[in-house]
């Protein structure tokens, strides 16, 4: 079967999952705290751990990982004024990085480590007039934003905190003419603030507020000849876009717009085949983020030997299960 570098005919074999190396590749990950790439991602910690945590236990092999340590970890960086959690200690909290720890919480079973109410708290005070949410007290709004939000209250069950019919009109308000969505209204349709704004209706159960076939056409042209998805037109395919567009097409019922087969090639020809590990496009440098978002979407694909992710929070389908938490799927 032909592959593409960079959408560009190559010739090669289709690959199998290089299981063992992944594994090896996460679980090592971050053990050289003097490595420069660690010592520069520091602003997004949280969410690396989140990337490698539900990697790991997508692969059955969580254990490779010292909980106690992350949790301890999770607990320093929860703000104990404004009740938000920052990516590191030391740095400010910010709504994403409260998601990440509460994610990685709810996978070890251990929520009520952090204070849930303040947690609760924080995000009350990001919502603004027009329903929408500012990631931090510096005051950006954005669609990621409004999805963090109501993932972080679905998961510590606390979704009174928020007006949620103005949050929905928000996002609502961010629908362009194309069927796509922006970070804010009349911003360009980008696939990954479309995971955000239908993982949002998944989990407020309002997808029926959606032109799914609209919306899956757009997501659908986001297929390029090698099988990769790119995040919108004239752009490069990307292994993070497998999991943006596959995910919210699962959400809406309508995965199987696309070439499986093609994607899951491209996918495949993503790996690092000595040092484990996905890179955004073959022959790249690999990263434990675009390590995350293949295999989840390598299991959105029903790929073997590896745990069924949920679309909508990007977790093992077995937390979700454990905390009865499940955002809604459309069947068209
Ligand atoms: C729980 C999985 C999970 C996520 C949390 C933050 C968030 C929610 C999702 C992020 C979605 C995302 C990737 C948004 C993209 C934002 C954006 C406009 C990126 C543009 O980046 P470029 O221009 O990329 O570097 P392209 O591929 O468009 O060239």
């Amino acid at each position: 079967m032909p592959l593409f570098v960079n959408d560009v005919e190559m010739s090669s074999e289709s690959k199998d999952l290089f299981y063992e190396k992944h594994v090896e590749y996460i679980a090592n990950h971050g053990n050289d705290q003097n490595d420069f790439e660690y010592c520069i991602t520091e602003f997004l910690r949280m969410s690396g751990i989140y990337w490698g945590v539900t990697a790991l236990d997508t692969m059955n092999q969580l254990s490779r990982l010292d909980k106690k340590s992350i949790v301890e970890f999770i607990k320093k960086c929860q703000c104990p004024t404004t009740g938000g959690i920052s990516a590191c200690e030391g740095h400010d909290p910010h709504i994403l990085y409260s998601l990440s720890a509460v994610q990685i919480l709810c996978i070890y079973d251990c929520i009520n480590e952090i204070d849930c109410d303040a947690l609760a708290r924080y995000v009350t005070s990001l919502q603004q007039p027009d329903g929408s949410f500012f990631g931090d007290k510096w005051g950006e709004a954005d669609t990621r934003f409004s999805f963090c939000a109501v993932a972080i209250l679905t998961l510590i069950n606390r979704m009174d905190a928020i007006k949620l019919p103005k949050a929905i009109d928000f996002v609502l308000s961010c629908c362009n003419a194309d069927g796509g969505f922006g970070s804010k209204p009349f911003a360009e349709s980008h696939a990954g603030l479309i995971y955000c704004c239908v993982g949002f209706f998944s989990i407020t159960q309002q997808l029926h507020r959606l032109d799914c076939d609209k919306l899956s056409w757009w997501l659908c042209e986001r297929q390029l000849p090698s099988g990769g998805l790119n995040g919108r037109p004239e752009k490069l395919p990307d292994v993070c876009y497998s999991w943006w567009v596959l995910a919210s097409l699962n959400i809406m019922g309508r995965l199987h717009w696309i070439s499986s087969e093609k994607l899951k090639s491209f996918i495949l020809s993503c790996q690092d085949s000595e040092t484990g590990g996905f890179s955004d496009r073959t022959g790249n440098l690999p990263d434990i983020f675009h390590t995350l978002f293949g295999l989840g979407a390598l299991s959105l694909l029903g790929y073997p030997n590896l745990q069924k992710i949920n679309p909508t929070f990007c977790m093992p389908q077995h937390v979700l299960d454990r905390l009865n938490v499940n955002g809604q799927i459309w069947c068209p």
